[in-house]
């Protein structure tokens, strides 16, 4: 009898008989690997500053025409954009239908004007974390630094006063306690992504760790 054959059943048996872990399949809308859960997790990095409304700022510069530091009057006076999508953590779960509100990526875009040069970003918070995005990453019509979760402004431990959002990538990609936007011509590596994760962190494609990305190349 073929080699091959008798591995594959002895595999299927073994799964069967519930000795291996079941796959998770990824449905429509739950990315491979992932879990839906409804309790909204919190993830950090034992820090969550408290930052009042009157402290606070949103710096935008680097490869722009018109660098700006927003108070937050400023930033809260920008067009309200609002958005339900879902949210993939890297740990493998996932929150469907939050509703995000705030400010589309693409209303800071057209007020800072990104120079030709300008292929990158950079985000920096009140935590000392950071993260890094292509700009046409940035600039999909679902991205946005939101103030207001399912109604209510953002709670500290998720990263009030403001967070970005990235529904298409894992919620790494994602700063919440947003302090500094930084509009690059190249690629700086942030907190995770120096740490061994995905640059790319497609949920979809299970782009959890960096050698994933040289799996992709090789
Ligand atoms: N400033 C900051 N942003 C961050 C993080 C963090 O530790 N600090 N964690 C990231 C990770 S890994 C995830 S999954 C989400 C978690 O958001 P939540 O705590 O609201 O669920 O925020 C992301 N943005
Ligand atoms: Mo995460």
């Amino acid at each position: 009898m073929n080699h091959d054959f008798i591995l594959r059943k002895e595999r299927w048996a073994r799964k069967m008989s519930g000795q291996e872990k079941q796959e998770i399949r990824s449905t429509d809308r739950l990315p491979p690997g992932q879990r839906e859960v409804t309790n909204f997790p919190v993830l950090d990095l034992g820090i969550q500053p408290e930052v009042p409304l009157d402290k606070w700022t949103l710096k935008i510069h680097g490869h722009v025409e018109n660098p700006v530091i927003l108070n937050w009057e400023q930033f809260t006076a920008l067009p309200r954009f609002r958005d339900v999508s879902d949210f993939h953590c890297v740990t493998t779960w996932s929150q469907f239908d939050m509703v995000w509100e705030g400010v589309a990526f693409f209303t800071l875009a057209d007020l800072v004007r990104p120079k030709p040069s300008c292929s990158h970003v950079f985000f920096k918070s009140y935590d000392g974390y950071s993260t890094n995005n292509p700009l046409d990453v940035c600039l999909d019509d679902d991205v946005l630094i939101a103030h207001h979760w399912n109604g209510s402004p953002i709670s500290t431990v998720h990263g009030g006063p403001a967070r970005v959002i990235i529904p298409k990538k894992y919620a790494w990609k994602g700063a919440k306690f947003i302090r500094e936007i930084t509009f690059l011509d190249r690629d700086i590596l942030g907190f995770w992504e120096v740490r061994g994760y995905s640059n790319s962190a497609d949920p979809w494609l299970e782009e959890r760790f960096s050698d994933y990305d040289s799996r992709q190349l090789s």
